[in-house]
């Protein structure tokens, strides 16, 4: 049996890959963070008991900073495969904790790589690390390929160059088999809460039912080439299967923009925007609704907040998976439209389980980004 380490096994690629290494027939250990409330909603579904003999599910406490707890537990798991997915992962979050975003995912990669020599595992342990279009910041070109040149806008994508490049030298330098997935932004109901889709389908769902009153948001016109975090995790999978460690782009080589992901998610809905206004006075109203929503031709839905804007902003990424589909197999199972319909229906699911409660009576306060 197979035995992987999953560092981030509460987000949202932990838990997609957790279960898909499960199903494969993995044993798989997760690290999780010590937290003052319970943080693995994500994987209780796939919770074991631990008292029973058979399970294959295993999650230590540990983090990305701490060296001696990393070495302790791949000590003890020996893993035939680590995939590196824990992270500061929030881009705006990163200018404003920009040493933290570095230490956890810059500094946190090199620990693993360090740990897997100091514990002599060079010829057993295969390593994925998570890197990100985020590398590409500024963009030299378009589409963006294994070629183009980086240029990281954020702390977070700095922190993530170094991770990239630290773990391509660890494998030049000491013949690990490690890779990078530059993989681009990937969504799905598990998908944080404030990242924008997420925030989008979250907020549209529980304004249609009168949950809330408007969203806000920043740079409507960012362009994203948005997949699904189920397709994605496979993807990580096949790297680690292959003869020779490489680096690959993963992507749908489909782009949107902010505003049209929240045109589609409100007509998911039954709901169509009119857009008035410009820059930061711009905002949406509801042209149509179907009757037994609760807004109302002409009200004001979508806002723009300039809290959102970020120093450095990425206008565009639009990634070319040719390599990963002629090496790999690979593609992309989801569309655009897809991924849309099933995150705004599974929000919209959870905002009539809230207004339940709220109707019989109980607080189902829910925070808002
Ligand atoms: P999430 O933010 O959903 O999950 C991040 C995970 O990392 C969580 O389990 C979190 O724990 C954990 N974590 C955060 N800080 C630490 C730390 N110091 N030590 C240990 N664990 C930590 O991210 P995603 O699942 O979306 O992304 C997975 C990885 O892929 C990340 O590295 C991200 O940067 C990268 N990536 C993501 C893309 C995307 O579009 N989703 C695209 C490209 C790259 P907790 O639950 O306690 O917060
Ligand atoms: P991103 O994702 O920065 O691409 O990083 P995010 O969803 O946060 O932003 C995408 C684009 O939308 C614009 N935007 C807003 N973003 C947020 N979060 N909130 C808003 O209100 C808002 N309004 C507009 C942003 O400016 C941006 O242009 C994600 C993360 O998962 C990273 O970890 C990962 O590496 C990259 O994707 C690829």
């Amino acid at each position: 049996m197979k035995r992987a380490l999953i560092s981030g096994i509460t987000g949202q690629d932990g838990a997609y890959l957790a279960e898909f290494l499960l199903a494969k027939g993995y044993e798989v250990h997760g690290i999780k963070r010590r937290a003052s409330s319970f943080n693995t909603a994500r994987i209780d579904h796939l919770y074991q008991d631990p008292h029973d003999p058979e399970r294959r599910l295993f999650l230590h406490y540990g983090d990305l900073t701490d060296a001696t707890n990393l070495i302790r537990i791949i000590q003890q798991v020996q893993p035939d495969e680590i995939y590196n997915l824990g992270a500061q992962s929030h881009v705006q979050v990163s200018f404003e904790t920009p040493e933290y975003t570095a230490n956890a995912d810059g500094m946190g990669t090199l620990r693993i790589l360090e740990a897997i020599r100091i514990l002599g595992l060079e010829n057993k342990t295969r390593f994925y690390q998570a890197s990100t279009s985020e590398l590409y910041g500024q963009v030299a070109e378009t589409p963006q390929t294994e070629r183009t040149p980086f240029h990281p806008r954020s702390p977070y994508g700095v922190a993530k160059l170094y991770a990239y490049w630290i773990t391509v030298n660890y494998r030049e330098a000491y013949g690990l088999y490690a890779c990078n997935g530059i993989l681009f932004n990937h969504e799905s109901p598990l998908r944080g809460e404030t990242f924008v889709t997420r925030k989008i389908t979250r907020a549209l769902a529980r304004i249609h039912l009168g949950l809330q009153d408007c969203l806000y948001l920043g740079n409507l016109d960012a362009r994203r080439d948005w997949g699904h975090a189920r397709d994605y995790v496979e993807m990580q999978w096949l790297m680690l299967q292959q003869p020779n460690a490489e680096d690959y782009v993963i992507a749908t080589g489909v782009q949107h923009s902010v505003r049209e992901f929240v045109e589609h998610s409100a007509s998911e809905l039954g709901i169509t925007l009119a857009w008035q206004g410009t820059g930061a006075d711009e905002y949406a109203y509801i042209a149509t609704a179907p009757n037994h929503s609760a807004v109302k031709p002409g009200q004001r839905v979508v806002g723009i907040d300039s809290r959102y804007y970020r120093p450095a902003e990425v206008d565009t990424l639009l990634g070319d998976p040719s390599k990963a589909r002629k090496n790999l197999g690979w593609t992309p199972h989801t569309s655009f439209a897809e991924l849309v319909r099933e995150m705004t229906q599974r929000d919209l699911a959870l905002a009539q389980r809230d207004a339940l409660v709220m109707n019989a009576g109980f607080n189902a306060h829910s925070p808002q980004e």
